[in-house]
């Protein structure tokens, strides 16, 4: 027992006394009305929808606590190995729906509300969204650890509390506005640890010595100190009492550090610059996705973070006093990217400076801890950092990187002696110049797991970035977890009538927890009634999204149209302006047309919405594309509600939340091989709307699973995108002629000054069309006239979305973290039989 536990003999009154949490609906309003009046200040005089919001959130999560105090202490006790992942991103989205679903009182809430004045949509639409990433790879830590809890893994995640999240997006003429978003005002969902803090070391110098005992002794010393400060989130797992911990780090100016003689000494500005620039390492997310730019805060970031989480894991682990060769049979950790692969040298760090292991003792015990997920093949998003940078911000770990390097290389040698070329190939350090540190192979190197996040992405990176690692650690080690989804988010609280429909014909809402149970809705798809409110579902959810629309942008949309939706980071290999190019390319269409034959064309509204990187020029170019062809079409007279073309500002989590179910048809258009995975392409299905896609990421295994009667398929394969790239240059290479005309009236300047647009088109036409563009078009736009098609038979498209549905179930991310406990982390759930029985009888 520590210290500051109670003595046993004092512990029955605190039994007695200890809150068990409200369950009806009369005692959720007693605390509702209890936080409105003392714990905010505010009377039924004062209650706005922003401090309803406040009070139904702290009730809950003071139920949530006491959850999150008893798994915390059930894990300690149970001492089993866990999990923690790392992750610089996770986007997390709105909390206060989710805690009511898991806990499974959101009934009640609705109920207390309306009794004390409120709509519960209300309500729970004043949270501001933790945003704290850019997009796929923060959702998908997110989607993660709600798999985690509800499957009862110990598992913690590690990330960084910034005070900015992505930056709110706003368009001003057509162009993007990047808003920072400060989110922290009233955040009820975190518990600052002001008590669990590390002090993290930079800069400074290293010394070697020999002490008098002959051993060889390593000091990093000098340099400045920042302290991290814990802030932990509670994350609820669905229908079970295990609350799981998010620990954010906060970054601030260490009392050792902090100057106060220069308080004293009248020194007051610098004393307070000193300390402005310890918070500014947790201050801002950086907001590219798919890019590394090498920046020094980045740096400071990462190591921050991992010291910090790395310093708190073994801390944690030398409480249990056991051996350190038992170390990764207690504690596995996921690297979400390369962004944390410093914790590879941390812990080595740890291990021989600190706590004097052997080298090779203490690497073994590293890489049997440490498993590493790639995400992307694009060369422009591998990380690199300059040699120089490292030398000077964490100069031990630079020269721990060289003797990981030189014992690596040394291997290699051994077993490919005559291969010379090898050794500079799979070197850590890039002959650069400067030199840089290849990342993801410090990553592979520390780790004995590496896996890609689809099909053809695992085998991508097996056959093309990683290969030479292939060969010198054989295939097992590169293996692949496809990519899944919360369906308690995705489906459950983002489409709750669809989730209920499910439900009343499985008899139960098991689904959620087993979502291989869908494939019994298959036999349904003969039922009419069923059909009809499927039907009206997906409507009522279009005009949610048309309301929307008119709300956000002043332009009224037919919800009978097809809703055609592309919702993602703007990048050019997602290919936006391949959609964009197929709207002007429809237009021309209707235009040409008379009006009577235009009466018998699919009414179609084209949906974008997603964010540029502030510093992606062509991507802003696209944005404003978007915007301003759809400001020439939605005015004109000769279209009507044939066509209209709509970009929804600042797309985020809660939006998706009301965009995904309303589709028809989603786009995942991206050149094939470029794409890892992809995570929306599983929420549109899963939320019965089809996709158009290539054969690209997760796509792949989505059209195995649903069959390939139900995807819209097209485009260029993976295997013969090098070859086509490598035509551009030569012969005499032309673009397709029907984007030709589209690129001609971008020309004429019909959507403004055609300047705007040159360097777009030029990508294509002069530069060697590097996305396929072109070549893809005429294939683009076929199929998109093949859905039109099959939308005007109803019934048929239903019969489509329903079988799909009912064919989803693989793509659920408790399949793979349990693919992840199996294969790579080797842990086990925790058993909750107990709790839950105890909960029952109270
Ligand atoms: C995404 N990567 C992939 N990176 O693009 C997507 O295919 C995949 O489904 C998803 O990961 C999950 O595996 C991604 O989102 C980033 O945003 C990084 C942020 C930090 C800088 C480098 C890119």
């Amino acid at each position: 027992a520590v210290e500051s536990s109670i003595p046993e003999h004092m512990r029955e009154a605190w039994r007695k006394y200890s809150p068990s949490g409200f369950t009806t609906k009369d005692q959720f309003e007693t605390e509702i009305v209890r936080h409105i009046e003392t714990t905010l200040a505010r009377s039924l005089f004062n209650c706005d929808e922003l401090a309803a919001y406040s009070g139904t959130a702290l009730a809950f999560r003071d139920r949530l606590i006491m959850d999150w105090n008893k798994t915390q202490q059930r894990q300690t006790f149970a001492d089993q190995k866990r999990i923690y992942y790392l992750s610089l991103e996770f986007l997390m989205g709105r909390a206060l729906d989710n805690a009511m679903l898991n806990v499974g009182l959101k009934n009640v809430a609705k109920e207390g509300l309306a009794d004390l004045g409120f709509r519960i949509e209300d309500v729970i639409n004043q949270e501001h969204d933790a945003a704290l990433g850019n997009g796929g790879l923060g959702r998908l830590a997110a989607c993660f650890l709600d798999s985690m809890a509800s499957l009862n893994y110990p598992a913690w995640g590690y990330g960084l509390r910034y005070r900015y999240g992505i930056f709110k997006q706003e368009i001003e003429n057509g162009y993007q506005v990047e808003i920072p978003d400060y989110w922290l005002d009233f955040n009820p969902w975190e518990f600052a640890r002001h008590d669990v803090t590390v002090d993290v070391q930079f800069y400074g110098w290293v010394n070697k010595y020999t002490d008098d005992e002959g051993k060889q002794i390593v000091s990093w010393q000098d340099g400045e100190i920042v302290t991290a400060v814990a802030y932990d989130v509670p994350v609820p797992g669905y229908g079970t009492p295990t609350v799981n911990n998010l620990r954010l780090w906060s970054s601030k100016a260490s009392s050792g550090e902090f100057d106060f003689s220069k308080f004293n000494s009248g020194e007051y500005e610098s004393a307070v610059a000193d300390q402005q620039r310890a918070e500014t390492i947790s201050a801002v997310l950086y907001p590219n996705d798919n890019l590394e730019r090498g920046k020094e805060l980045r740096l400071k970031q990462q190591y921050f973070w991992c010291a910090a989480s790395l310093f708190d894991i073994v801390r944690r682990f030398k409480k249990t006093n056991r051996k350190w060769s038992e170390f990764p049979d207690q504690v596995a950790i996921q690297l979400n990217d390369t962004h944390p692969t410093l914790a590879v040298v941390e812990l080595q760090r740890i291990l021989v400076d600190k706590e004097g292991l052997e080298w090779q003792t203490a690497w073994d015990i590293v890489t049997k801890t440490f498993s590493y997920t790639n995400h992307t093949v694009l060369p422009e998003a591998l990380e690199k950092w300059s040699v120089p940078l490292i030398q000077n911000l964490l100069p031990r770990h630079l020269q721990i990187i060289y003797e990981i390097n030189l014992s690596f290389l040394q291997t290699v040698e051994r077993r490919f002696p005559k291969d010379r070329e090898l050794l500079g190939r799979v070197s850590l350090i890039e002959e650069s110049q400067p030199k840089t540190v290849r990342m993801a192979y410090l990553a592979i190197v520390g780790s004995h797991k590496v896996n890609g996040v689809a099909e053809l992405h695992s085998d991508l990176i097996k056959t093309t970035i990683f290969k030479d690692f292939v060969r010198i650690y054989g295939p097992d080690k590169f293996i692949n977890v496809t990519n899944g989804i919360t369906p308690r988010r995705w489906l459950h609280q983002a489409n709750p009538r669809l989730s209920e429909l499910i439900a009343s014909k499985l008899g139960s809402y098991e689904f959620l927890k087993d979502l291989t149970l869908l494939n019994k809705l298959e036999p349904f798809v003969d039922d009419k009634e069923f059909k009809k409110e499927w039907a009206e579902i997906k409507y009522a959810n279009k005009v949610r999204l048309a309301q929307h629309i008119l709300k956000t942008t002043g332009v009224s949309v037919n919800p009978k149209a097809l809703f055609d939706v592309q919702v993602k980071r703007i990048h050019e290999y997602k290919r936006q302006q391949l959609n964009v190019f197929g709207v002007i390319h429809r237009y021309l269409a209707i235009k040409s047309l008379s009006s009577e034959e235009r009466k018998k064309l699919a009414p179609r509204v084209t949906i974008f919405g997603g964010k540029a990187a502030p510093g992606y020029w062509m991507a802003k170019t696209i944005i404003h594309l978007i915007n301003k062809v759809g400001e020439v079409i939605n005015n004109d007279p000769d279209v009507g509600d044939l066509l209209k073309v709509i970009f929804l500002e600042d797309y985020n989590v809660s939006k998706a939340e009301i965009i995904i179910p309303a589709s028809d048809i989603s786009e995942h258009i991206s050149t094939a091989g470029t794409e890892a995975s992809g995570t929306s392409n599983m929420k549109f299905v899963l939320n019965g709307g089809l996709i158009i896609g290539t054969l690209d990421g997760a796509n792949i295994e989505i059209t195995r699973e649903i069959g390939e009667q139900n995807v819209f398929l097209f485009g260029n394969l993976s295997e013969d995108v090098e070859d086509l790239r490598h035509n551009h240059f030569y012969g005499d290479y032309q673009v397709d002629p029907e984007l030709q005309k589209v690129f001609d009236l971008i020309k004429s300047g019909k959507f403004g000054d055609e300047g705007s647009f040159g360097a777009l088109i030029g990508a294509i036409t002069e530069h060697g069309d590097y996305y396929l563009v072109s070549d893809d078009f005429n294939s683009y736009t076929k199929t998109q006239d093949l859905i039109d098609e099959t939308f005007k038979n109803q019934d048929e498209w239903v019969t489509k979305c329903i079988t799909s549905v009912a064919r989803m179930g693989f793509f659920t991310s408790d399949r793979c973290i349990n693919e992840y406990a199996d294969t790579i982390w080797n842990i086990e759930p925790l058993d909750v039989a107990e709790e839950k029985q105890v909960r029952a009888r109270t």
